[in-house]
């Protein structure tokens, strides 16, 4: 069997755009996220425009229980994933420590910390026993700097920081790549997502010309192409018009 690959987050964005690089790579994909109809029109689009195999797997990867369901729910064969990419996740709210919505805080560190431990938990013994595959974890700019109004979706991304550090750490006597992503601002459903406001996008990067999905999914393209004794670590990858996280040259 061709290479596999787990997307997880699949629905839009980088997920989306990272799916259908690797599928155009010739990679079989595993694409995952709650929303099944996006899912069911992905995996059309994927499997006839790349002729390759896609499963798909819909659950909510904050409920541990549903995330093992579903991983269990695949063939042992399609279990035996080469490459991981934990992408899944989000902002919720933006709004100082003193004033934030608790649901905010609970929903970020349950999908962007737990929710990549709980399918890397399924994911990773395979790839040990297997002595070989590689995990890319779409962290942030936010994992590396704070800002106002963002504490808990920085510390989030920092806590992806730590974990992909440790995961390079527990997993290099098997032969394991781990890197990251950093991201910079990127337009796709993010900043309507975080702002529950569907116009959000039209303020957010207004002046400037954000990075695009398909930019982070060049950078996946990049990072999955290197030869065997090639582990790129960690991608910062910004707009142009960005030099930190708050930062911006903004033409208004
Ligand atoms: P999108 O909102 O476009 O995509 C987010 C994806 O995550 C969707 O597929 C969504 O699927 C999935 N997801 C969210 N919550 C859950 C959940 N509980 N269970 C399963 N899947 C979930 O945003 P992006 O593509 O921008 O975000 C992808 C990653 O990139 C995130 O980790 C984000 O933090 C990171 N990032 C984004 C940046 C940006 O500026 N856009 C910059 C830096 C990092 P569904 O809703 O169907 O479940
Ligand atoms: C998303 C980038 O700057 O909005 O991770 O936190 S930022």
């Amino acid at each position: 069997m061709d290479k596999i690959a787990l997307i997880t987050g699949a629905t839009s964005g980088i997920g989306k755009a990272t799916a259908q690089i690797l599928a155009k790579n010739g990679f079989n994909v595993i694409i995952t996220g709650r929303r099944q109809d996006r899912l069911l029109q992905l995996q059309e689009e994927l499997t006839e425009s790349y002729k390759i195999e896609c499963k798909i797997l819909c659950f909510d990867i904050r409920d541990s229980k549903a995330t093992e369901q579903a991983f269990a729910s695949l063939p042992k064969e399609w279990q035996q994933i080469d490459l991981l990419i934990n992408n899944a996740g989000l902002a919720a709210g933006l709004d100082p420590i003193h004033k934030a919505d608790l649901n905010d805080w609970e929903q970020m560190m349950d999908t962007n910390v737990k929710g990549l431990l709980y399918i890397s938990r399924l994911v990773t013994p395979i790839m040990v026993e297997r002595k070989m595959g590689q995990i890319i974890n779409i962290s942030s700019i936010a994992g590396k700097e704070v800002y106002a109004n963002g504490s808990v979706y920085c510390a989030s991304k920092h806590g992806v920081e730590a974990i992909t550090k440790g995961m390079r750490i527990d997993l290099n006597p098997y032969g394991i790549k781990v890197g990251s992503i950093s991201p910079g601002a990127v337009e796709t459903e993010f900043s309507i997502v975080r702002l529950k406001d569907t116009t959000a996008n039209k303020k957010v990067y207004a002046g400037f010309t954000p990075l695009n999905a398909g930019d982070i999914a060049a950078t996946v393209e990049f990072m999955v192409t290197r030869p065997a004794h090639v582990t790129i670590g960690d991608v910062v990858i910004l707009p142009t018009a960005q030099a930190s996280v708050t930062v911006f040259n903004k033409q208004l």
